[in-house]
This record gives C-alpha cells, structure tokens and sequence, in this order.
C-alpha cells in the first residue's frame, strides 16, 4: 500500500496510537511532534513505513514549507490527521493566565489551520483526502474552567463543516473526532504543568477512553469506502455523558 498519513502530535497519546494502528494497517506514516527521540523511538519500532519529521505546528515557517519539504516518495500526503492539541489550566476564566490562552490558540487553532493550508491543495489536486481533525467533548458542552480550550475545539467543529462545504465535488473528506475522557497520554499533565497526582486524579474511578480506541475510530473512518464521510463523530467512555445544566441556588 502507497497511501501516506500525516500525523501531526505522534510523539504521545492519540498520535503515538494513531501512528502504530495506521502502520499496522499498511500505511505508510509521516510522524511529526516536536520532540525528536520520541519519533526516532517511533521509527526503530515501526520501520521504514513511518518517516519520523520533527515539526513544531507553531512553527509556521517550517509548516509552510510542506509538501515540498518531506522527502521525495512522502510528499503526496493522502490522510492528515490534526490531532497536536493540547489544553492549559483549569481556573476560571478570569483567574486564568494569558499566556496560556495564546498558546492553547496558537497549537489547536493556528497550527492546525497551517498544517492544513500547506496539505490540502495537493489533495484537492489529486482529488483524493481526508483530514481528520482531533475536535473534543469540549467544544459542544461548556464546562468550568474549559473557557479557551472548549472555544478552540468549538473552532476545529465548525472549521471542519465549512471545509465541507467547500469540498462537495471533491474527493477529499473530512472528519472531526470528538472524544470525551480519554486516559493513558500526557493530557492531564500538560493541562496541569507537570502534577502528575492532580493529573491522574481526573481519571481516578472511571474506565476512560484509550488512545487506541482512537486510533480504531481514525482507521474506521478512513477505511470506509471513498463515497461515505463521517462529519462527525462524538465518542465517550461508558461512565461518561453529558448531563444537566449548572444552576447556582442561594444559600
Ligand atoms: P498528549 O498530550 O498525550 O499528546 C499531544 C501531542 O501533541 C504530543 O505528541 C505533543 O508532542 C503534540 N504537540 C503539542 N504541541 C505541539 C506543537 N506546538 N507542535 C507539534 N506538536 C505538538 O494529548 P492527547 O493525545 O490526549 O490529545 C491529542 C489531541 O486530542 C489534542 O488535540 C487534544 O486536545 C485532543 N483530545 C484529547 C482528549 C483527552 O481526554 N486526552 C479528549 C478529546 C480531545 P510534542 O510535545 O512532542 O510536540
Ligand atoms: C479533552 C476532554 O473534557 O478534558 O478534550 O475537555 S475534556
């Protein structure tokens, strides 16, 4: 099989799941993140069928650079998946730090719109893609202390229909993933600086998603024949659903 995936934020969680079920599936994947000996740990693993290619999605100089970048053999890139994200702090909104907001806007909204500006036109040429977007819960139901982080996956949602809107008549797909409670990759920690106690205290009692039950819904959606599109799909563990809206009742 010729067909190449790019997978953007593969050195942990959904990515580095993604990248292993997609070479076992036959493909051929470009694994990027920022951190080097992770892909190169990635590649001693898969082989020659995953090209590790360090990328800071932020970056939008070496983004922008892609296709003609990759090497010869990897430049016409079938499947992207946008899955790089990640979410910072849990405080109300006004005691919530700047910094965090540019650069939770900066990865999940920005980054995910260069990768896609420099990928897709190569797509539509061949008229053959699918971009898969790693949207979450988070951008359909508001929670406390989601403020940034729901809005940029609210932004991915509805960036994901428009490109279908403007894509009917090609054959490019698109799909915006949209889990719930997801365990076993460095979330938590992230969203928490580094509190690993704190981070594995959200998962404390319930059975949460895993990144491969991800990565079997990436290869579902992409495996389906060319003619069916998922547009979205919301997925959450078994012990988690959307449930009342808050009221706060005086004492
Ligand atoms: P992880 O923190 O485990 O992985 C995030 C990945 O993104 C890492 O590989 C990291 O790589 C990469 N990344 C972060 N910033 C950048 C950047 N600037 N440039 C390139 N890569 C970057 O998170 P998950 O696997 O859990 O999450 C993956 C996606 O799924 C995110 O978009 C997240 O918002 C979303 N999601 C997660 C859920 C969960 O419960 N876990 C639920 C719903 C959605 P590196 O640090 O090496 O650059
Ligand atoms: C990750 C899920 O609920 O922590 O997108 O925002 S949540």
């Amino acid at each position: 099989m010729n067909r190449i995936v790019f997978v953007t934020g593969a050195t942990a969680g959904f990515g580095w799941a993604i990248a292993h079920r997609m070479v076992q599936d036959g493909y051929r994947v470009i694994a990027t993140g920022r951190r080097r000996e992770r892909l190169e740990a990635l590649q001693k693993e898969l082989g020659p069928a995953l090209l590790p290619y360090p990328l800071d999605v932020t970056d939008a100089e070496a983004v922008a650079q892609l296709p003609d970048a990759l090497p010869e053999g990897w430049r016409e890139v079938e499947i992207l998946v946008n899955n790089a994200g990640l979410a910072l702090g849990l405080e109300p909104a006004y005691q919530a730090r700047l910094e965090d907001w540019d650069r939770m806007v900066a990865t999940n909204i920005t980054g995910l719109l260069h990768v896609t500006h420099a990928l897709l036109p190569g797509m539509v040429a061949r008229d053959r893609g699918h971009i898969v977007n790693l949207g979450s819960v988070a951008g359909t139901y508001p929670y406390s202390g989601g403020h940034v982080y729901g809005a940029t996956k609210a932004f991915v949602q509805q960036f994901s229909l428009n490109l279908r809107a403007d894509l009917i008549g090609t054959g490019v797909r698109v799909t915006n993933l949209e889990p719930g409670l997801v365990g076993g990759t460095e979330f938590s920690l992230v969203r928490f600086g580094g509190d690993a106690e704190r981070a594995q205290s959200v998962y404390a009692g319930t059975v949460p998603l895993t990144p491969e039950d991800i990565a079997e819904a990436v290869a579902w959606v992409v495996g389906l024949p060319a003619h069916v599109n998922v547009n979205r799909m919301e997925i959450m563990p078994t012990c988690q659903a959307p449930t009342r809206i808050g009221v706060k009742r005086r004492e």
